[in-house]
């Protein structure tokens, strides 16, 4: 209910990419090393809807970040299914690591974690092809995703944290932090800072996202930076 009344709050004006969500949402849950990389990384893609970084795949209850147990830094993609298929964000997920790499540290193990046949069937099918073509041994996890733990908000959209020009907008768009980490708006400027995405992709999203004329510039001048 404090949803709607935020978003009819005509004293903010919610990013448009945010007006609505898709109503069939599927939702990958997968590690790639630090946290921070990979919530850039898909939260940029068309079709992503909103991340949310935690941690999984251990049996510790209640892990935090300085006490993580036996938990792996884990990124959460909602996606809209029409707009972009499972194979394709597990494609991304393959080349975006080294599979056959030993693993220094437990939370920092590449995993997948599975919500249901489909996905299981395919990501064991990728893994297979992918172990057929190496002499070395897969070391990626593939596993039932059972929990996942929200992890600190500092450590939610990292990048974008940062830089309080931009903070000062969500603030204001968004006064609760949970709405801020559920905005498809700020998964994508996230993304953007983060490295991903181009300028062309920018063009089109920009009116979208809702931040203010010079803040559209200011980031900008971060993507071009970045592209250098
Ligand atoms: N090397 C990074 C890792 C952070 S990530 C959330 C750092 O400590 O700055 O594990």
């Amino acid at each position: 209910m404090s949803q709607i009344i935020t978003k009819i709050d005509t004293n903010r004006s919610i990013p448009p990419i945010d007006y609505s969500a898709p109503e069939k949402i599927e939702t990958l849950t997968c590690a790639l090393g630090c946290f921070w990389g990979p919530d850039c990384k898909f939260g940029v893609m068309e079709g992503v809807v909103r991340t949310r970084v935690g941690y999984a795949g251990g049996t510790t209850k209640d892990p935090t970040y300085h006490n993580l147990g036996d938990h792996i830094e884990t990124v959460q993609i909602d996606y809209d299914p029409e707009k972009i298929s499972f194979e394709e964000l597990l494609d991304i997920f393959w080349n975006s690591h080294k599979p056959t790499r030993t693993v220094w540290k437990r939370q920092y193990a590449p995993a997948l974690f599975f919500h249901n046949e489909h996905q299981e069937k395919l990501a064991r099918e990728t893994r297979d092809e992918i172990s057929s073509n190496l002499s070395e041994k897969v070391q990626t996890e593939i596993v039932f995703f059972d929990k996942f733990y929200m992890a600190e908000m500092y450590h939610q959209k990292y990048h974008l944290q940062g830089y309080e020009e931009l903070m000062a907008e969500y603030r204001h768009i968004y006064p609760s932090l949970g709405d801020f980490v559920n905005s498809t708006s700020a998964a994508r400027v996230n993304g953007f800072i983060g490295g991903y995405g181009d300028i062309a992709q920018f063009e089109e999203e920009f009116p979208l996202l809702g931040l203010s004329a010079d803040k559209v510039v200011f980031l900008k001048d971060i993507i071009d930076r970045n592209k250098r």
